[in-house]
């Protein structure tokens, strides 16, 4: 019925929600909000004329199926098929217009041979590499744990103090693709918020390397700074507690010292890192030679710098950064100002003198009176010319861990072999299926359960035949959903991801909707396979998105969050058996604006319900005093202006006119309002205006309000369009369009500028013609005093916006 037609000469349409994460739980109403809120602009843009692609699937690879299966002694395999069944009965009871014949799972192999293919083409343009890592270990259940089972920094099963295990895992390059990543949101028309946050998560800065020298000692000490301009304030240097170089340079004195403070610090958390309190650290007694003055000055170490942002290591300017100040105050060590600004305004006893924006450089030799964009240009020149350093652009992005030591994901197709090394898997070989096994228990050396499977993993080098092992890591749970818009697109295809031309009639996705949650993991990760795809002319589109935007959480009653745990889970199922799917679907569209949080009211559940019997009620009685509809389906088409009752012709114009506008505004709560204000109209008309005095006309009313209500409440609006006699299903019937003439508004406001400046407002018909509204903003009396005893120049008329007048 919803099918999407592939090439179609119709304009095209592709809207898209985030699959749902298949847990045995089903669907639930965040579930429920934004594919309603999907399935309205997909049901409105058919009877607009666009071919509509609304496709779903199932995100089936992860944790809860795994867990479950474990719990439960059965194969994931399937509780996969009962919950992915589950799922595509719910969502079809709520009357989602989905193309199902585009249905995907990605735990099927004939869709993640094509994950395991693009990770190869990754792989080849040494986009995937191996690199030790540490995952969350949990020395208790002695299993790795993903991010999400370690909950405030515990176990998620048994609450023990959850460490980390150093790991060779596999990683994907986004780091490479920072800047083209920021460069496509440029491209793209997403949220304001949705852009910052991308922005924010890669993190660009822009600033210098600066090596300095280590005295009596052979290493030397990178740091990254945005402030090469205050390299003559560095007055000591600062190594997170993991950096590795501080085992070469502490001295023997402070190597105890040294010792105890780097391992309190490694149990703290990156959060407890950064939170503001006091400084702690300790000095390594060795020193350091300030590059460009070649002043000795001491290295220490403290937690406040960490150790995977830039080098790890800082020079630290006390007298213009704040975090150095606090920690030279505590420690007494010197602080030399080298930016000064006009007037003075800061006190560096107080704080350190941060806002250098128009600063100029003081104490720092040649260079003194350059403006601070001037110090860092000519300053990090200078580190460049000395071979002390030079530009550098740093990321607050990491590359992606691609390694899961877990069963139920897609096996990565690599080999190791004793002679070749690492081997990827021919394209013919794939999909490399993921092999049956007994035990799904993560394992106690941190492996996963494939590498139990020995005939699995004993296997030939495809490349010289000889004995090679496989990897027996499997790949995240963002891996599928990294690429699975492009699947919709031609989701059968067995000899490619999908077909090039298919995708050139299809992408990019016009409107995509996700959580906040997913705007810094999945919405980056499918932005950047999709770029790699497009930068190796396997997609048409640069950008996978044209729109993203997000839905606001529902709460639970009372403003709470919903949780199994509150017991104040509400199951949509459960609101459909007793209610109806168009009652909960008017509801949760009326709940308040899309993107806002708001909390579940049964009062309000019961208040869309008793709206959809005013519309049975009132359809009723028009269908009682009608005969039925002859048209042939193929002849009947919807006009309104057909409608001869003046003031029931203008009630419907100006409905279809207003519920139109909001529907293009997104605004699905005033959408069901207008519509709930328009049903109370018509009855407050039919008081006056019996339906047996003009059954037509009143049938006409009822079809326009019919044809509105269809994408929220399509099975209530087929029945009764099905009870007027049509034999054409309504979501197939063009949308209702309001005649101009028959909606204008009466009177408009207009405002009065004199010689460019706003004096006065006047009301006036809308129909007015120039003279007359000239003559009537004359008479204003603030036009008036402006206007007294001047010679009027010019006087314009922009019709329905301004009055111009020039006097002198
Ligand atoms: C000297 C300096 C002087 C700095 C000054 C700032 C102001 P963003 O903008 O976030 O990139 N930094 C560098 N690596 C660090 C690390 N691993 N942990 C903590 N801090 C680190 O910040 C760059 C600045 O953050 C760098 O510039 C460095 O301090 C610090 F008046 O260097 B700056
Ligand atoms: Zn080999």
């Amino acid at each position: 019925m919803f099918q999407a037609k592939d090439f179609d000469e119709k304009p095209k349409k592709y809207i898209l929600v985030e699959f749902p994460f298949t847990s045995g739980e089903g669907i639930h109403v965040g579930h429920c909000l934004s594919y309603t809120a999907h399935d309205l602009m997909a049901r409105k843009a058919r009877m607009e004329g666009f071919n509509v692609l609304y496709p779903m699937g199932y995100d089936s690879f992860g944790l809860p199926t795994e867990n479950y299966a474990i719990k439960t002694g059965r194969a994931p395999q399937d509780i996969n098929a009962e919950n992915t069944a589950n799922f595509r009965k719910q969502m079809e009871r709520i009357g989602f217009s989905f193309d199902w014949d585009r249905e995907i799972d990605t735990s099927k192999p004939e869709y993640y041979k094509w994950t395991q293919w693009i990770f190869l083409q990754l792989f080849k343009n040494d986009l995937a590499y191996k690199k030790e890592m540490p995952i969350n270990w949990c020395p208790s259940c002695k299993i790795g744990l993903a991010n999400e089972e370690v909950v405030k920094g515990n176990c998620e099963r048994c609450g023990t103090t959850a460490s980390k295990k150093n790991l060779s895992q596999w990683m994907l390059k986004i780091t490479a693709y920072a800047d083209k990543l920021l460069e496509g949101l440029n491209e793209v028309d997403y949220l304001p918020q949705i852009k910052e946050q991308q922005i924010n998560w890669i993190g660009r800065s822009e600033g210098a390397d600066i090596i300095f020298d280590i005295q009596s000692n052979e290493q030397q000490l990178k740091v990254f700074t945005t402030r090469p301009d205050t390299l003559f304030g560095a007055t000591f240097m600062v190594l997170a507690p993991e950096h590795e170089i501080i085992k070469e340079i502490v001295s023997s004195e402070q190597k105890e010292d040294v010792e105890q403070y780097i391992e309190a610090s490694l149990a703290k958390s990156n959060i407890e890192r950064q939170e503001n309190k006091e400084k702690t650290g300790v000095f390594t007694g060795a020193m350091a030679i300030n590059p460009i003055n070649n002043e000795l000055i001491p290295i220490w170490t403290a937690d406040y710098v960490l150790p995977d942002y830039g080098s790890g290591a800082i020079m630290a300017v006390p007298a213009h950064d704040q975090r150095d100040w606090e920690f030279a105050q505590k420690f007494d060590l010197p602080i030399v100002q080298v930016i000064d600004s006009k007037p003075a305004k800061y006190n560096l006893k107080k704080a350190a003198f941060t806002n250098t924006e128009n600063g100029f450089l003081i104490n720092s030799g040649e260079f003194n009176d350059l403006s601070c964009q001037d110090g860092i240009a000519k300053i990090t020149e200078w580190l460049k010319v000395h071979e002390k350093g030079g530009p550098a652009i740093n990321y607050k992005m990491r590359d992606w861990v691609f390694s899961r030591q877990h069963y139920w994901g897609e096996p990565i197709p690599i080999v190791f072999c004793e002679q070749c090394g690492t081997v990827p898997l021919p394209e013919d070989q794939l999909p490399l299926e993921l092999p049956p096994v007994e035990n799904y228990q993560p394992t106690d050396t941190g492996e996963s359960p494939l590498a139990a499977i020995t005939d699995w993993v004993n296997t030939e080098c495809p490349t010289c035949g000889g004995p090679a092992k496989r990897e027996t890591d499997t790949m995240p749970n963002w891996a599928g959903s990294s690429w699975y818009f492009l699947r919709f697109c031609d989701p059968q295809n067995p000899e490619k991801f999908a077909d090039f031309d298919k995708l050139k009639y299809w992408t990019p996705v016009d409107h995509y909707n996700g959580g906040m949650e997913h705007v810094t993991l999945h919405l980056l990760y499918s932005r950047f396979w999709h770029r790699f795809l497009f930068d190796h002319d396997f997609v048409p589109t640069m950008e996978p998105y044209t729109k993203r935007i997000a839905h606001g959480m529902i709460l639970g009653e009372g403003g709470i969050k919903m949780s199994k745990s509150k017991g104040n889970v509400i199951n949509p199922t459960d609101v459909i058996n007793e209610y109806g799917a168009d009652t909960l679907r008017a509801y949760i569209m009326f709940m308040g604006p899309y993107e806002d949080v708001k909390p579940w009211d049964t009062q309000g559940v019961k208040g869309a319900n008793r709206f959809l019997h005013k519309v049975w009620n009132l359809a009723q009685e028009i269908i009682l005093v009608n005969e039925k509809i002859q048209e042939t389906p193929e002849q009947w088409l919807y006009s309104a202006a057909e409608i001869k009752e003046v003031e029931l012709a203008a009630l419907v114009q100006k409905n279809i006119k207003k519920v139109t506008q909001e529907y293009e505004k997104f605004s699905f709560n005033t959408v069901i309002s207008h519509l709930m204000i328009f049903t109370n109209d018509l009855i407050a008309l039919k008081e006056r205006f019996n339906p047996a005095e003009d059954p037509t006309a009143w049938r006409q009313a009822l079809e326009a309000l019919l044809l509105l209500l269809s994408p929220v409440c399509p099975h209530i609006a087929e029945e009764l369009w099905r009870q007027l006699g049509h034999t054409r299903s309504i979501s197939t019937m063009p949308w209702p369009k309001h005649d101009p003439e028959l909606v204008k508004e009466d009177t408009i406001v207009v405002p009065v500028q004199i010689n460019g400046k706003r004096r006065a407002e006047i009301v006036v018909p809308a129909d007015i013609a120039e003279t007359e509204i000239l003559e009537l903003a004359k008479a204003n009396d603030n036009v008036k005093s402006h206007i007294e005893n001047k010679k009027i120049h010019k006087e314009i008329y922009v019709p329905n916006k301004i009055i111009n007048i020039v006097v002198k």
